[in-house]
């Protein structure tokens, strides 16, 4: 897993979040052809929505009372994707799993656990399907499902 410890270095992710802000605002001014396309200049899409062009990167938020801002993230699938998880309250982290350990689901890949505030990442590449996530100091409360399409 060289990649991943690699990718976990801040400044890293910083280049890389950069890098892919070009790509995006590249591809806004191909479209600058005079045809009926209206730019969706500065709209951020949502972390865990549809991937950005690229499908690399998502992102999900620690938040106040042991939560996570989402319940359910949407990567892309058969590809490496960065999940950029952003502790930003709390002593949490990110693991991902087959499925719910509670039923033998097995860990695919986590982040170490960070006192906020904090950002770190995962990079995992999967098949399309349901997959599960959760903080492991809270694994009851901190939940949710990732699925790859
Ligand atoms: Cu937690």
């Amino acid at each position: 897993m060289s990649v991943f410890t690699f990718i976990r270095r801040p400044i890293f992710v910083a280049l890389l979040v950069m890098g892919a802000a070009l790509v995006v605002a590249a591809a806004c001014n191909g479209d600058d052809d005079g045809g009926g396309e209206t730019p969706v200049g500065g709209d951020t899409p949502a972390a865990g929505e549809t991937p950005a062009a690229g499908g690399a990167t998502a992102e999900i938020k620690m938040l106040p009372l042991n939560t996570f801002d989402r319940s359910e993230l949407t990567i892309a699938a058969d590809t490496d994707v960065t999940i950029t998880a952003d502790n930003t309250d709390g002593t949490h982290n990110f693991a991902v799993y087959t499925s719910d350990p509670a039923g033998g689901g097995e860990l695919i890949d986590q982040t170490e656990i960070h006192v906020a505030p904090f950002v770190d990442t995962v990079t995992v590449s999967l098949a399309a399907g349901e997959y599960f996530y959760r903080c492991e100091v809270h694994p009851t409360i901190m939940t949710g499902t990732l699925i790859a399409q």
